[in-house]
């Protein structure tokens, strides 16, 4: 039995990789419906190799009979269209921020916390978290089975499609201005991006953080352990497609970095990856269009007791959003449907 499945921000960054993954991954569908803003209604987006849809207008679209909904339209635009499509009975999976502090929401990471979707009825909704929260906790969670782990230091290295399509323009328009001696102009992002790295991803906080610095620590909690602290520094740089994480662990107690390594390459959806040598790691360039988050540098870190510092690296667009939400539909089809 196939599903009717509605892609709502189907033309942008995450909506096409949306589009790509179930198609890909062969998720059983009797029928695919585009859904965008009234702007994008009309254009053409493609589904598998030979399908094209045609993009339809969000806001008079009728949810009824749709089965699920993989929302990546914006936060503004899921706070009003997620629960109007849960209501008319479309179990949504939202990949804004929007619903990601719910109680009644669960928040998932297939590979960390897949019995937490057990909950959706409450709302009809679940949250699919960060990017760069979904990449971290697939890396720390078989770690902290094996030794709870007390706090996570981590520094982020956030490509611009986190940003959305615009963002990877901007980038591209910049460094190309920069050759041809251009104004540099500044739309999407804070500062300049091009040949630059820049502290600040979304909004500051009171406290200093900024608000993905912020989401990062809410939604490790919800979804690994309430109990584990997480300071996060988050980084955009000049890359397109691709996250990569410093991240530093402090466990309750001794894990040897061998140990680590063994967990590690057993965990599901990850792949070490992890030589001491030029090229013995992963980088973002390398990752883009992967679906595994890719672990290397893992080496225990003498300064403080018990703990270990690991290099995580992952294709944003796809374990950080698409993919993520198409596991997370892969499983209501398994268990629930
Ligand atoms: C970025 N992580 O790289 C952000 C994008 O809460 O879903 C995702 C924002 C979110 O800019």
């Amino acid at each position: 039995m196939g599903y009717r499945v509605a892609v709502v921000g189907a033309t942008g960054n995450v909506g096409r990789e949306m589009l790509s993954t179930l198609a890909e991954r062969q998720f059983p569908v009797d029928e695919v419906v585009a859904l965008a803003s009234e702007r994008s209604a009309g254009q053409k987006v493609s589904f598998g190799d030979d399908q094209v849809l045609q993009v339809q207008d969000l806001a008079s679209f009728d949810f009824k009979g749709i089965d699920i909904g993989l929302f990546s339209p914006g936060a503004k635009v899921s706070a009003e269209f997620a629960p109007r499509a849960a209501r008319a009975g479309t179990i949504v999976i939202d990949n804004t921020s929007q619903f990601r502090m719910d109680p009644d929401v669960p928040l998932v990471v297939p590979e960390v916390n897949r019995e937490a979707i057990a909950g959706y009825p409450r709302r009809n909704i679940i949250a699919n978290p960060n990017c760069s929260t979904i990449q971290m906790v697939v890396a720390l969670k078989p770690l902290h089975d094996r030794v709870p782990i007390r706090r996570v230091v981590v520094s982020t290295y956030q490509s611009v499609s986190g940003a959305g399509k615009e963002a990877m323009d901007e980038l591209f328009n910049q460094t190309r201005g920069i050759y041809v001696n251009d104004p540099i102009k500044t739309e999407i992002f804070p500062k300049q991006i091009a040949f630059n790295v820049i502290p600040q991803i979304d909004v500051f906080m009171e406290d200093g953080s900024t608000k993905e610095e912020w989401k990062m620590a809410v939604e490790t909690k919800k979804i690994l352990d309430p109990r584990i602290k997480v300071h996060a520094t988050c980084v955009r740089v000049p890359t397109f497609i691709g996250h990569a994480e410093a991240v530093n662990i402090e466990f309750e107690d001794e894990l040897d970095e061998n140990e680590a390594r063994e967990i590690l390459r057993d965990a599901p959806g990850v792949s070490v990856f992890d030589h001491r040598q030029t090229e013995g790691y992963v980088t973002p360039a390398e990752c883009a269009g992967e679906d595994a988050v890719y672990v290397s540098r893992i080496r225990n870190d003498p300064t403080i007791d018990h703990g270990l510092s690991l290099w995580v690296v992952s294709d944003n667009l796809r374990k950080g959003a698409a993919l993520n939400a198409v596991q997370i539909a892969e499983a209501l089809a398994e268990e629930y449907l």
